[in-house]
Formats: C-alpha cells, sequence, structure tokens
C-alpha cells in the first residue's frame, strides 16, 4: 500500500499563468465553442486544473454537472484540456453517450452529486492524448436554444421509441413534440395529460413540464423549439394565438403538414447539398407556423383570399388538370404559389 493520495486542484488556472489565459482565448478553443454553442458571444464562468495522482487513483462517480452548476437557459458547456496522455488503464473520462437526452436526472447528494445505480458498463472510454479537448454539455443538447422565428432554424431533434422520462424543467422558449410511436403522459404545471402516437403537444415558456414513456408502449417523438418574437407578429389574431395563451389546450391531434415539414428537414440535414441554409431556414419558418396553426382555433386561422391571386389561381389550375394540391409537394421546385 502506497501513501494515501487525493484529488488536487486549482481554480481559476488562468489567473496563474498566462499560458492557460492565451489557451482559453485563442481561435483554437473560441472557434469550436462557437460553433457547439452557436453563438459567437461566449462566456467564460470558470476553470479549475486537476491533477489525479497514479496507483491509487481518485475516482469520481457517474454525475451530471448540472446539479453543480444548475442553469436556466442550458447554454452552458463543459470543455476538458488534457496537458498529458489520458489512456483508459491511467482513469480517462468514460462517458454514457446520449445519455444527456432525457435531462437533468435525480442525483444522490451525499458525498458529492453522483448518479447511484447509473449503469457503469453503458460507459464509454473517452481516450485522450496530451493537447485533445472534450466538450461535454452540462445538459440537453436536446436543442433547447430557442432561436427567435425569423432570426433561424428552429432546434431539431428525435427519441427513438424507448422506455424513457425526463425530469421537471422549463424552456425560455416554446418547445413541440410530435408522438410517432407508443404513449406517455406529458404534465404541464402539475396538470397530466395522456400523449400518443399521432399528437402534438407544446411546453410554452416558463411552464413546467414533463414527460414520461408508458412503461410498455415507448414513446418516440420529434421535438423542436423556437422563440416567438411576438414584437415581430402582425396586429390580429393569427397562427400564433394558441401558442401564445396559456388557457389554450396543449395537445392537439391537428397535424396538419408538420410530419412532411419534420421528414423535409431530416432529409436536408441528412444529405447537404447546396441551398441547404436557405431550404432549412424556409423550412424552419413553415415548422413554426404550421405548429401555431395546430394550437389555433378555426376563426384565427380564417383568411379573406383575393379570388385574382395567384396561388388561387394556381390551386384552381391544378384541380382543372385532376390533381390535388397536395399531390405536387413532393415534386416542389417549378411551382410557385
Ligand atoms: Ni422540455
Amino acid at each position: 500500500m502506497g501513501r494515501a493520495t487525493s484529488l488536487q486542484h486549482l481554480h481559476d488556472a488562468q489567473f496563474y499563468d498566462a499560458a492557460f489565459t492565451r489557451l482559453l482565448v485563442g481561435p483554437r478553443f473560441t472557434n469550436v465553442a462557437a460553433a457547439v454553442l452557436r453563438t459567437p458571444n461566449v462566456q467564460l464562468h470558470h476553470t479549475k486544473m486537476f491533477i489525479k495522482p497514479p496507483e491509487n487513483g481518485s475516482p469520481f462517480p457517474p454525475h451530471q454537472d448540472h446539479p453543480f452548476f444548475p442553469h436556466t437557459h442550458h447554454r452552458v458547456a463543459a470543455a476538458i484540456f488534457h496537458v498529458d496522455d489520458a489512456p483508459d488503464a491511467k482513469g480517462c473520462v468514460r462517458i454514457a453517450p446520449g445519455s444527456h437526452l432525457a435531462g437533468p436526472r435525480e442525483h444522490d447528494p451525499e458525498g458529492s452529486f453522483h448518479l447511484p445505480g447509473f449503469p457503469v458498463e453503458e460507459l464509454v472510454p473517452m481516450e485522450a492524448e496530451a493537447g485533445d479537448d472534450l466538450g461535454v454539455p452540462r445538459r440537453p443538447a436536446r436543442g433547447r436554444r430557442g432561436r427567435r422565428h425569423g432570426g433561424g432554424p428552429p432546434q431539431l431533434g428525435l427519441y427513438t421509441p424507448a422506455v424513457w422520462r425526463n425530469t421537471p424543467h422549463t424552456h425560455s422558449s416554446h418547445e413541440v413534440c410530435l408522438a410517432y410511436a407508443g404513449s406517455g403522459t406529458f404534465t404541464v404545471e402539475g396538470t397530466a395529460h395522456p400523449v400518443a402516437a399521432g399528437k402534438l403537444f407544446v411546453a410554452r415558456p416558463g411552464e413546467v413540464h414533463e414527460i414520461v414513456s408508458h412503461p410498455e408502449a415507448g414513446l418516440g417523438i420529434a421535438f423542436w423549439g423556437f422563440a416567438l418574437d411576438t414584437t415581430a407578429l402582425p396586429e390580429g389574431p393569427g397562427w400564433w394565438d394558441g401558442l401564445l395563451r396559456r388557457e389554450r389546450p396543449l395537445v392537439s391531434p391537428r397535424l396538419g403538414s408538420l410530419p412532411a415539414i419534420v421528414s423535409a428537414l431530416a432529409s436536408e440535414a441528412a444529405a447537404p447539398r447546396s441551398g441547404v441554409d436557405a431550404q432549412v431556414t424556409a423550412l424552419g419558418s413553415a415548422l413554426v407556423i404550421e405548429t401555431g396553426r395546430a394550437f389555433a382555433s378555426p376563426a384565427e386561422l380564417t383568411v379573406t383570399v383575393d379570388p385574382g391571386a395567384r396561388a388561387t389561381s394556381a390551386v384552381a389550375a391544378m384541380r382543372r388538370c385532376g390533381q390535388p394540391p397536395g399531390a405536387f409537394r413532393a415534386r416542389g421546385g417549378t411551382l410557385h404559389l
């Protein structure tokens, strides 16, 4: 038995040596941080340096960083710089890929926040060499950095059908889920709503919500988040009303074109081609509007159509040649409505 050892650490290493400051503010790191966080404005919160002793080791049990640094808007990430090689035998970091998708988990605060009974065999060693950087989301990457409508595409994600749950949480933007498999319960502000394949459900900004899959009918969802810039919306009733009024139903069966729009967005992302950015932006706007329509009342969606308008004549032309307007969706390209 050797001498007892312990984990040594030093806070805010950049205050002790300019080499650390240069590492933090250099473009090699800031460019990556800006890309990962999808913003040119990245702020340093803190740093610490760990020196793990050999032989005895000082393991730290599985945990998420969220309970250590709870953050309202979930725009925080951690980065690890390796100053020497960290092979598995030396006790490198291990991660559970995808474990962040279910949101923050209940931690045992005893000793230090950790996840008791977490399946360690699922952890994947992240071996590293000196100079490597490992980025870790503090909490759901789940696409929750809401963008302003019109300011960029919404964030889109997918949970494949499985038995899962997330814990009660809120967002500063709208979050919408489209269930495509299984069933479950969507609880918002303490009220439980049953959900199942074919249903759309929304959590409005600030509403505490939780999703729990049925134990025998794994819930599969596509989800997206966006922030509505209410100052940019026109006067009068419209597609946005159902998203803004708290008394309105949170679950809707009216999917409209949403499955097609989500599929089109997924196709663009899976095989990017020239024009992908414009396509994703346009489809993102369509996704937000079609989402609003699902929660709006028929009266709010009523518009007065000019019989001579180009869109009306194009649809009339399609009907004359026996084509329902929807049939043109898959062809795209030459039709300008
Ligand atoms: Ni959520």
